[in-house]
């Protein structure tokens, strides 16, 4: 639901200087998001036509016509954001939510976004990847001041180039952007039907990191974060990218982490059609199931969805598909502590060891503290997914309706195509030379205990 936020537009919240340009009068209410829910896509009520995306849990910003100008209000906040059920961040956005809301404009239009700052520091908005004059590209200090506490700037240009950006402070830009301050814009070609696609997702890559029972971001993080996240979500808080069979497909990510995020499909190969400097030459396109996504980078991919099911997607460093996890916990493969943690725990309280079977957590059955998120969940239709962070499914299904985004539930796969547990004769099984001898409970146990992908 989008709320109307009703707005102070007392001149004590207007920038001196800036209150001339565009009068203190014409500035546009803020909407703002109470739900983390992706939103139905905002079909343009007015302006040039175009093909709206889909924020994946987010929205997009309404905006107001005025003399032909699209104008814009952002609030910079503080914001309560569920990063996934049982978890919520203090963190600073946009409008309600982090990120913000995405800006969808169309090439050509002429935009005038107003920034207002609710934050307790100086904050500004640059707006990545735009051709735009110098001095409303966001920089503080270097093309404006900043914008103290309480008052209000105003950004205005014309949306030259097509394309895929996002924007974010450059301003206390360590803190500001480790709290959350991020957002998608999306400029839609003049013709609607150049690049045109059946279903468009857009979202951001993020990290945080909070420890378990707290609720703000450590700022001063530089690699080590704990919570990897599609557009400050975790699985499974993330929602699913659910689409028609045959439909073409458009999903645009940008990286604003602290490091690389190799993004990988599964049961389809994509192009990668755009970045963050505008569309790729068909020519100058290969196909992939991987992308890797750099810093400050923005990759486009398209596929034809033509295989139905549910298909992973997913970053494939697999240290960003886990939630809040310590990473000076001893490995612990092949090691008997069966009750020495539960023992541990009454003396140290929030106490893990990994499992000695591996890294499922199935078996540790240990409370987690308040406000966390258990390192990989996600129930599947088979059982734990064992998956967490960076981590969500493209939903392909026949038949969907053109605007229909809602999650069809889990895939029923044919009968005869699901891997199922081979039950006719075993030859006796070899061990790898140097391996150790089998404990006598193991012996020809080749099915792993289910157990272990059990609910936490
Ligand atoms: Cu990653």
């Amino acid at each position: 639901m989008t709320n109307r936020r009703s707005f102070l537009t007392g001149a004590a919240l207007i920038g001196a200087g800036m209150v001339t340009k565009a009068g203190a009068a014409s500035l546009p209410e803020a909407p703002m998001q109470s739900s983390a829910a992706t939103q139905p896509p905002l079909s343009p009520p007015n302006g040039r036509p175009y093909n709206p995306v889909v924020t994946l849990n987010g929205w997009t910003l309404p905006w107001r016509m005025k003399d032909g100008v699209k104008a814009f209000h952002l609030v910079a906040e503080p914001v309560v954001r569920e990063i996934a059920p049982g978890m919520t961040a203090n963190l600073w956005g946009y409008n309600g939510q982090s990120p913000g809301p995405t800006i969808e404009v169309v090439e050509g239009d002429r935009v005038r976004i107003f920034v207002t700052n609710k934050l307790p520091e100086h904050t500004s908005v640059h707006w990545h990847g735009q051709r735009l004059p110098n001095g409303m590209d966001g920089i503080t200090g270097l093309t404006q001041p900043g914008i103290d506490p309480g008052k209000t700037f105003v950004y205005e240009f014309v949306a030259k180039n097509a394309g895929t950006f996002m924007y974010h402070p450059h301003a206390d830009e360590m803190a500001q952007m480790a709290m959350g301050m991020m957002g998608f814009w999306i400029t839609h070609p003049k013709d609607p039907a150049l690049h045109a696609v059946d279903r468009d997702f857009v979202f951001l890559l993020n990290a945080y990191d909070i420890d378990p029972g707290s609720y703000t971001p450590k700022i001063n993080t530089m690699t080590d974060f704990n919570l990897w996240t599609f557009n400050s979500r975790a699985f499974p808080g993330v929602d699913p990218m659910v689409v028609r069979r045959n439909d073409r497909v458009r999903i645009r990510a940008g990286n604003l982490t602290m490091t690389n995020h190799p993004i990988h499909l599964h049961g389809h190969s994509f192009e990668v059609t755009g970045t963050d400097g505008g569309w790729v030459r068909p020519s100058a396109r290969w196909p992939e199931v991987t992308t890797d996504i750099a810093v400050g980078q923005m990759r486009a991919i398209e596929f034809i969805a033509d295989e139905p099911g549910d298909w992973a997607f997913h970053c494939h460093k697999s240290h960003h598909t886990m939630n809040a996890m310590g990473h000076q916990v001893p490995t612990m493969i092949g090691v008997d502590h069966a009750g020495v943690a539960e023992k541990i725990n009454n003396l140290v309280p929030g106490y893990m060891v990994m499992g000695d079977k591996g890294g499922a957590m199935g078996e540790m059955k240990m409370p987690l503290p308040e406000n966390t998120l258990p390192m990989m969940s996600g129930e599947g239709p088979f059982g734990g997914i064992d998956m967490g962070g960076m981590f969500t499914t493209v939903k392909v299904r026949e038949g969907l309706a053109r605007n229909d985004y809602k999650d069809p539930g889990w895939y029923r796969h044919p009968k005869g195509t699901v891997a199922s547990e081979w039950t006719g004769q075993l030859p006796p099984a070899p061990r790898a030379p140097g391996a150790p001898p089998p404990k006598p409970d193991e012996a020809m146990n080749i099915k792993r205990d289910g157990d272990m992908h059990h609910q936490h």
